[in-house]
């Protein structure tokens, strides 16, 4: 979230797509219904009326897959209603930069330029700026990077600071901005509808009421999750998503921002520490065996050459210092060379790669820990086949999942499989105590309630007691054991594992005294700081009180509310820095004026910044007396680009520099109508042999998945709960009433969903809640299963549906293309 939770509240429209915000986070009505009581505004676009949409304004149905062609209609629209916020796009985002000339988008083969057939990939050089003139880094002894040659420093280039060319009156047809125009031309309202299965005349209301927004004074949110990720463009969707709100101005306000509503309690968490195989802690990068094959070469790759990364250095060494502790010094780079590197292929270590490897047989181990992905994950009956292969799998988990029981499948024949089992039970949540960190970055200190039962043990304490245990087999030898036994591990207090330590690593100290520190500011690239996530440093910096939770910024409960604008700043800790709203800068105009007083986060008074927020740039700096004097307003507004602005355009995406439509991977109608290219060139794993990608033809019914209130995620945890049984005591198939029709199929029956990977049994819903669409003149009908069952379980069991889903993804996030895909439906 670029926002929080309760800044809904401060919305004029809300935009509900591809997220069952009522469903999944019902908290969130209660932000949405303040926003309404105050005259806001409240659509949904979902194939389904859910839960949601009934309590919203406007609904709006989509087809699944299609929402770049929602958004590139939007943009289309706002540029040819003149709507978008003039100012705000030319002095905070890169509209006016002029780019490549060679740049070019076909829409006969549907690629941009840059394709490399051969590699299956795109260079991207072609989708950058126009370079006017380079400069240096001041790195003299009174220059701004003079910390780059001081003692301890890693040695590197520093980087060159571009200055691209740009035209102000936004003519010259190289611009971003034209290029952008240019580029969603094709994307009317008639062809939109006839891709997404819309009427014109809801969805010209949509745009009219969302684009509203583009006034200096209005803001719009945008609520979106899983509708929008899980698609092999869900990266792209995310940011056609983010050009409308800087095209709009609704980036960086009170009630704007690009909102996901996170899942897993703590997932936003779970993402911070690098949980992705491209991510280091603190969303660095981790090294690469190629492209960063030491500190120097990593220093060079990563850096910025303005802006805030460029600060990287001081997050790395830190971070190296936290690894590797008293071994990590200036002469063996700090431990780098221990790190792990990502190997040439790094998509051998997804979550889809880690499976092809395992049935291959090259992988013959596999840890669960709190994840039940025989069952969450796409085409399930290929990944616990692939189990069957392992030696060893160990499940940590409160309960005995799927996964934990992959061999009791009802397609399974224990007596055939051969891999070792091991369960660990793991600590309830109220068994144990920590932060855990909600989507809108805020970190929330939770206390233990009771003792774990029986042998139950905090996660924390198993990885304790698995660390001992791998030091010691390393220590009678073993191959390269330097990364394991150099590491440091000193997160004990009275001789006990415990989490307050590593709360200290994670807000990082000075090394010498051991005094934690203040924020992220503080933090050196010479080896005299450490810190595990430089982002969340500021979380716990009460020294005076370091082994008290309670007394520290996550364990605040104030309801202090300056601006009126629900920021409450004294409750908890929101990364970075406290900060509520991201990019809060870009809330006033180029001279410091809020576009809205009434929803001021920051604004100039003539001379100095005020602020209800913590500014989300640099307000005052020291002068030669060492005397703090502001700066005064300026236009870089979004501080973690080097450009200091929004792209609308950019080269930081693998597979697109503007969004473009492509066909979800298992497409109803199989032409694209926008360009002549079925699929994205991109799209992971397509070719693989377990996937076996259906056809129209036999399979021609869009299926999408989703969750329900009454259960989580793959049941374990709520299916072992009789109330909730009973509240949802099937696994259902919401269809419509024509397609029920035309099947013979009656409310409540038993229905089979098929495609080539599976087939599972499911109850029949039928409902008008999902309706036929016309697309491209033909009728697609679209079902909704919820896919919260499994054979696991004491109380209720079901077919998993993830064996109809295909094992493709997204070739910059790698997620799966989970809402998306083809089946037909008989009655059973
Ligand atoms: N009670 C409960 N709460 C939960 C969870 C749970 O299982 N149970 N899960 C948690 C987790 S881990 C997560 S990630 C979040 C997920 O939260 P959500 O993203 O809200 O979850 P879903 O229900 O999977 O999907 C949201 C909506 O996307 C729609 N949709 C499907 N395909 C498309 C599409 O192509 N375009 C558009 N615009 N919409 C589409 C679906 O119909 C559905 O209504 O919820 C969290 N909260
Ligand atoms: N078809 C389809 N598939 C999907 C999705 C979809 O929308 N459609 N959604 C996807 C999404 S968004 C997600 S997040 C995944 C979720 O996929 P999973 O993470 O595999 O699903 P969960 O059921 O949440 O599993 C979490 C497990 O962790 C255990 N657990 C809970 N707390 C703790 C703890 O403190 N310690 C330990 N050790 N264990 C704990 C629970 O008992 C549970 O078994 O599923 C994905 N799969
Ligand atoms: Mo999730």
């Amino acid at each position: 979230m670029t926002g929080h939770w309760c800044d809904f509240q401060n919305a004029d429209v809300i935009l509900t797509c591809g997220s069952n915000n009522l469903e999944n986070h019902p908290i969130s009505s209660h932000w949405t219904h303040r926003a309404q009581d105050r005259g806001a505004k409240w659509i949904v676009v979902d194939p389904r009326f859910t839960r949601t949409a009934q309590m919203a304004d406007l609904y709006c149905p989509i087809r699944s897959g299609t929402d770049i062609a929602f958004y590139g209609g939007m943009i289309n629209y706002i540029i040819e209603n003149d709507l978008w916020q003039h100012d705000y796009v030319l002095d905070y985002t890169n509209a006016s930069y002029l780019i490549d000339p060679a740049y070019r988008f076909d829409v006969e083969t549907g690629l941009f330029s840059g394709w490399n057939e051969a590699k299956g990939k795109y260079e991207t050089t072609t989708w950058g700026y126009q370079v006017d003139s380079t400069s240096s880094w001041d790195t003299s002894e009174k220059g701004e990077f003079s910390w780059v040659s001081q003692d301890g420093v890693p040695a590197f280039d520093t980087p060159k600071v571009k200055h691209a060319k740009t035209d102000p009156t936004l003519q010259d047809p190289n611009c971003v901005f034209q290029l952008m125009k240019k580029h969603y031309e094709r994307y009317t309202i008639e062809k939109v509808c006839s891709v997404c299965g819309m009427d014109e005349a809801t969805l010209e209301e949509v745009y009219s009421i969302f684009c509203s927004t583009g006034a200096p004074d209005k803001a719009g949110t945008i609520l979106y999750a899983l509708g929008q990720t899980q698609h092999h463009y869900g990266a792209q969707n995310t940011r056609i998503m983010a050009m409308i709100q800087m095209l709009l101005g609704n980036a960086g306000v009170a009630g704007g921002g690009l909102n996901a509503l996170r899942g897993e309690p703590n997932v936003q968490g779970a993402t911070d520490m690098g949980m992705t195989v491209f991510d280091a802690p603190g969303y660095l990068k981790w090294p690469h065996v190629t492209a960063s094959p030491d500190l120097k070469t990593w220093c060079e790759h990563e850096t910025y050459a303005a802006g805030y990364y460029t600060n990287k250095p001081k997050f790395m060494v830190s971070f190296l210092k936290e690894f590797f502790g008293e071994r990590a010094t200036a002469d063996n780079d700090y431990g780098y060379d221990w790190l792990p590197k990502i190997p040439e292929n790094g998509d051998d270590f997804t979550t889809m790669g880690t499976f092809h490897r395992m049935d291959e047989g090259t992988m013959k181990g596999y840890f669960a820990w709190g994840q039940n992905p025989v069952h969450s994950d796409p085409n399930a009956k290929f990944s616990r086949n692939a189990m069957c292969k392992l030696d060893w799998l160990v499940v940590a988990d409160w309960f005995e999942t799927e996964t934990a029981t992959f061999w009791k499948a009802p397609d399974m024949d224990a007596s055939k499989i051969d891999t070792e089992c091991y369960f660990l039970p793991a600590a309830l949540i109220f068994e144990k105590s920590g932060t855990i960190l909600n989507s809108g970055r805020w970190m929330q200190q939770r206390y233990k309630a009771v003792e774990p039962l029986g042998d139950a043990k905090p996660d924390y304490e198993i990885a304790d007691l698995l660390h001992a245990a791998i030091v010691e087999a390393y220590r009678a030898g073993g191959v390269r054991p330097e990364p394991i036994l150099n590491a440091k591990w000193d997160y004990y207090i009275d001789g006990k594992i415990d989490p307050r330590a590593v709360d200290w690593a994670l807000n990082g100290y000075d090394v010498r005294t051991g005094k934690l520190l203040k924020n992220f500011g503080e933090l050196k690239a010479d080896g005299s700081t450490s810190n595990a996530i430089w982002i969340y440093s500021g979380f716990y910096n009460n020294d005076g009180a370091k082994l008290d939770p309670s007394a520290q910024p996550t364990g605040r409960r104030g309801h202090e509310d300056p601006g009126n604008l629900g920021l409450y700043p004294n409750w908890t800790f929101s990364w970075p820095a406290n900060r509520r709203v991201l990019y809060n800068r870009a809330s006033a105009d180029a001279q410091g004026r809020p576009w809205n007083p009434e929803r001021a986060l920051v604004w100039w008074d003539g001379e100095k910044w005020q602020h209800n927020d913590v500014p989300d740039f640099g307000i005052e700096k020291k002068d030669g007396e060492g005397n703090a004097v502001p700066i005064p307003p300026n236009t870089t507004a979004f501080i973690m680009k080097w450009e200091g602005k929004g792209n609308l355009m950019t080269t930081g995406m693998k597979d697109a520099p503007f969004p473009e439509f492509y066909e979800p991977f298992e497409t109803p109608i199989g032409v694209n109508q926008l360009n002549k290219r079925e699929n994205s060139p991109m799209i992971k794993f397509a070719d693989h042999p377990s996937v076996k990608r259906g056809d129209k033809e036999r399979y021609p019914i869009v299926a999408t998945t989703y969750s329900i209130t009454e259960h989580w995620q793959s049941g374990t945890q709520t299916r072992s709960i009789p109330a909730l049984n009973e509240a949802a005591p099937r696994q259902f198939i919401e269809i419509s009433t024509e397609l029920a029709a035309e099947k013979g199929i009656a409310n409540g029956d038993a229905v089979r969903v098929f495609n080539n990977r599976g087939s599972v049994k499911l109850n029949a819903m039928v409902t008008r809640r999902l309706r036929p669409l016309t697309v491209n003149g033909q009728t697609v009908h679209q079902v909704g299963m919820v896919h919260h069952w499994g054979w696991a379980g004491m109380f209720s069991t079901g077919d998993v549906v993830n064996d109809l889903t295909p094992n493709v993804g997204d070739p910059n996030s790698y997620i799966p293309e989970y809402k998306a895909f083809l089946v037909d439906v008989e009655k059973a």
